[in-house]
């Protein structure tokens, strides 16, 4: 194992400028009433939590309309906020703990992923989501920069980025990193993934193949030559179906069973190279009703309880 002991710090990441709905800034603080870190002590982990957008106010900076950059919106807030999550996860890996980054949207692992990668640079990257994330500034058609970390991260379109997110590090490959759950992806995000040669499993390999086998083939993919390469899962919520998780920005029908969502988490602890972990995009504001809300926070603690050891027997 790549940790010396049990040790967890949870970085809270109250952000929604990648977005534009509401509420999915109130993720942290529901997964925590929810009793994550208590849940989490209960599994044996020693647990820190760090707070990197306290005294931001993030919410009323998306009222800013001179914060875009030609379609992208809120490229500053977006910026300023994933530069001081890439500080904290950081200074939470290089001390030796896992950094559970609670979102959030997926803007944020921006931050997280260059953080993890800084330190492990042979890692890989598991990127469990109905969405691939990897629209540029210039293919974005929503302009929603949730859409585009990815490519932010490999560096892909870079002479057209953002001057506030010119200062991440181009950190990831695109061998290093595999999909799970996909199916909903844009014309041009599919173009990147086929040129690239990224190795994608959508729900259609999933019912092809079943969850147990897209798993050690995607654990294959980011470390074909066994070289006990360190893994970054980062997990936007909205890959388990929305019957089991409603409460989110952009549900897609079709998706993963909440096992087969839980058994990623499971599957991977037991590799025992799990070095950083991102829950994103839960969404408080979005539930029709409270057994929304509650399914959905359920949903994401259990994801990162799983993903950090908890087993049935
Ligand atoms: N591909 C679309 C876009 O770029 C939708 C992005 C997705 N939403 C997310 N990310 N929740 O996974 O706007
Ligand atoms: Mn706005
Ligand atoms: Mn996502
Ligand atoms: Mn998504």
């Amino acid at each position: 194992s790549f940790l010396e002991s049990l040790k967890t710090t949870i970085i809270t990441a109250p952000f929604s400028g990648g977005q534009s709905k509401s509420g999915v800034e109130d993720g942290p603080k529901y997964l925590l009433r929810f009793g994550l870190q208590a849940q989490l002590k209960e599994l044996g982990w020693e647990t820190f939590i760090d707070e990197p957008l306290k005294g931001k106010n993030f919410e009323d900076l998306k009222d800013d309309s001179t914060d875009v950059f030609e379609n992208c919106k809120h490229p500053k807030i977006v910026g300023e906020a994933t530069k001081l999550i890439y500080e904290s996860v950081k200074l939470a890996i290089f001390n030796n703990t896992l950094p559970l980054t609670i979102g959030g949207d997926h803007s944020i692992a921006i931050g997280t992923v260059a953080g993890s990668f800084t330190k492990y640079p042979n890692a890989g990257l598991i990127w469990v989501d109905a969405h691939a994330d990897i629209n540029t500034p210039k293919t974005t058609i929503s302009g929603n920069l949730h859409g585009c970390p990815v490519s932010f991260l490999m560096g892909l379109d870079s002479e057209f980025y953002p001057p506030e997110l010119q200062w991440v590090p181009k950190v990831l490959k695109p061998n290093k990193i595999v999909y799970i759950g996909l199916r909903d992806v844009d014309p041009m995000e599919r173009k990147f993934l086929q040129n690239l040669g990224i190795v994608a499993f959508s729900m259609y390999h999933i019912d092809k193949f079943g969850i147990n086998k897209v798993i050690e083939m995607a654990l294959e993919a980011i470390d074909p030559n066994n070289e006990n390469c360190p893994i970054h899962l980062s997990y936007d919520v909205d890959a388990i179906d929305p019957q089991f998780v409603p409460a989110t920005g952009t549900p897609v029908h079709g998706g993963l069973t909440l096992r087969e969502g839980l058994f990623i988490g499971e599957r991977l602890a037991e590799t025992g190279k799990l070095i950083a972990l991102d829950i994103v995009e839960c969404n408080p504001s979005l539930g029709v009703n409270e057994v929304h809300i509650i399914d959905t926070i359920a949903a994401g603690a259990a994801i990162a309880r799983c993903a950090m050891g908890e087993t049935v027997l």
